[in-house]
């Protein structure tokens, strides 16, 4: 068990004696110990394996914690924790979880109106009846109605990553079924839209009956909400729904297309087709009577007059157009990344030592990486100061040759006015400078615009991370003015980072079109911490294609060389 997961626990229980009511001190102890530990630079973990002793010389924590913390790595839970747990109302944790809530105010609206659940306190917000509380007001109850939109925006929505992992499984299943033929999702998870309201499975073969009978029995299936001749819909165990349509095989990519979507690129194709003298639905393009395509979905664009278009580009944004004059672009593949810029190691707060990291990437076939780790004032993320780089530049330097290029980067920290983290003198021996925001995210965008370009103006930096500090769900983007951020870096051959990490994908999909029309480059980089999150790489370069970008758009599809030259 790490160190975040034990403060997080130490947290929580904070949080559930605060709403009991209990003393003080054993509240303030639990919490500060979080603290400690989220900001330990060693692994609880592994001072306990040296010697279990030790745990007890850290400060805040003392013997009952010690032992507290033994349990949490020996057994991956605390029964004390699980006993405050038992019988505590889930909906008072669900509104913990809220921004700009914390366990006073749970504790008051609990005691005060006897709100213990999500809608509850929706209503109370709406009734206006949590501004006259004490220590509230007309605008913190705005703010909470506000973090209440935005968990019910995202949580009726799952993830893009999510729902690639559930929907190739399903196509998997459905393979394995004797009477089908074919068998694709399509949908928005086909579109690879960062966020998925339901996955629709697509399948032809001889007996419809057997194909929907098959998928209902998919293990994970709970619920059948629809069972027809032709189409079923069902609830999975994590709630996601899932719908199958068989469709007959002369239809197979005309329905493939329909049920790919977008609603808005149907919609457009629909029209055309109409203004050709034809018609065109889920089972096929037709003059008249008479089907002049629809088997494959590359015969439908042609019969149209256009190139194949692929799914991440149906929106409606240009595409059509495009595609009629032969002018799409070519959009950049995963087999086109050559190097990842954006890594942390163990010497901030990756989860692995260097040469693991090393390893793994020369093994997967990239020609180079960055080690990216944090800069001291990120203090929670375990930041390294000058020397712990200069020390991190010796493994490098060990694990260089010609055909993997180790490079010597950071992920340096934006300070609240502009200026970098670490020394010039230091930034100028690195290879890669990333700069992101971390801290200070409330800034208005006069202010928050000034601090981004102040860094990006920097000659030492060469990428922009996480460009809108947001984290899907939990985080708003912060305020910036894009336009004056993009142009400022196109001038300064500042990269624009697509940052693959599931909470961030960041920049976003719809930024990525203007930021390229503006003459920007981008870097498709992992932000890794664990090696699991290595194939997090192709949410990334979803991203990139949904924002119509090609190969030569991204810097880290370049040689080490022309990429260096680049940021020299
Ligand atoms: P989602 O599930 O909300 O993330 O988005 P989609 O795009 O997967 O939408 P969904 O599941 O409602 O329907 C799948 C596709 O079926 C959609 O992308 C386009 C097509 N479709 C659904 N309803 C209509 C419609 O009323 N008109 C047209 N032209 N196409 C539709
Ligand atoms: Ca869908
Ligand atoms: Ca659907
Ligand atoms: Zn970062």
């Amino acid at each position: 068990m790490d160190n975040k997961t034990i403060a997080g626990i130490f947290d929580e229980i904070a949080n559930i004696l605060e709403i009991k009511g209990e003393n003080r001190f054993k509240i303030l102890a639990y919490s500060k110990a979080a603290r400690i530990i989220e900001e330990l630079g060693q692994d609880l973990a592994d001072i306990y394996k040296k010697n279990p002793a030790d745990l007890e010389k850290l400060p805040g924590i003392g013997k009952d914690l010690a032992q507290k913390i033994a349990e949490l790595i020996n057994t991956g839970s605390c029964a004390y924790h699980k006993q405050l747990l038992k019988g505590f109302p889930m909906g008072l944790l669900a509104m913990l979880k809220i921004r700009t809530m914390g366990p006073k105010k749970v504790k008051l609206f609990y005691n005060q109106l006897g709100i213990d659940s999500l809608p509850k306190l929706r209503q109370a917000a709406e009734e206006g009846k949590l501004q006259n509380l004490p220590r509230m007001g007309k605008k913190s109850e705005e703010e909470i109605l506000r973090a209440l939109d935005e968990i019910e925006k995202y949580s009726s929505r799952m993830p893009l990553v999510e729902a690639l992992n559930i929907a190739p499984a399903i196509v998997d299943y459905m393979k394995k079924c004797e009477s089908v033929k074919r068998v694709e999702y399509a949908g928005s998870a086909r579109r690879k839209k960062e966020t998925v309201g339901d996955i629709d499975i697509l399948a032809t073969g001889s007996s419809a009956d057997k194909i929907i009978k098959f998928f209902i029995d998919y293990q994970e299936v709970a619920n059948v909400i629809a069972h027809g001749d032709t189409k079923s819909s069902v609830i999975l165990n994590t709630g996601v729904q899932v719908d199958l349509r068989v469709v007959p095989e002369k239809s197979f990519g005309a329905a493939f297309h329909y049920f790919t979507g977008s609603k808005d690129h149907n919609v457009a194709l629909r029209q055309r087709a109409i203004d050709m003298g034809m018609k065109v639905n889920e089972y096929g393009l037709f003059k008249g009577k008479k089907q002049v395509a629809g088997k494959t979905e590359s015969e439908l664009y042609k019969a149209l007059g256009l190139v194949y278009i692929p799914p991440e580009l149906r929106e409606n944004h240009g595409e059509i157009e495009a595609a009629e004059k032969k002018q799409l672009p070519h959009l950049v593949e995963m087999e086109d990344i050559k190097g990842d810029l954006h890594l942390h190691t163990n010497a901030s707060d990756g989860s692995h030592p260097l040469e693991k990291v090393f390893k793994a990437y020369k093994k997967a076939g990239f020609k180079y990486i960055a080690i990216t780790d944090h800069s001291p004032s990120v203090r929670v993320a375990g930041g390294m100061d000058s020397d712990g780089f200069k020390k991190q530049w010796k493994e490098i330097e060990k694990h260089n040759d010609e055909n993997f290029r180790v490079l010597k980067g950071t992920e340096c920290d934006i300070l609240a006015d502009g200026s970098l983290d670490l020394p010039d003198s230091l930034l100028k021996e690195m290879d890669i400078v990333i700069a992101s925001v971390h801290s200070r995210f409330g800034m208005d965008e006069k202010e928050m615009t000034e601090r981004v370009i102040k860094a990006i103006k920097n000659p030492l930096v060469n990428i922009l991370g996480h460009p809108s500090a947001r984290l899907i769900g939990q985080r708003e983007p912060i305020a910036l003015s894009f336009k004056k951020v993009f142009e400022t870096a196109a001038k300064n051959k500042v990269a624009l980072e697509i940052n693959s990490q599931p909470s961030r994908m960041d920049l976003q999909d719809i930024y990525c079109k203007t930021a390229k029309e503006m003459g920007c480059v981008f870097a498709i980089n992992n932000d890794m911490h664990l090696l699991d999150e290595m194939d997090n790489l192709q949410l990334g370069v979803s991203i990139a294609r949904r924002g119509w970008l090609g190969k030569r758009d991204i810097v880290n599809t370049w040689s080490v060389e022309k990429l260096l030259e680049f940021f020299a």
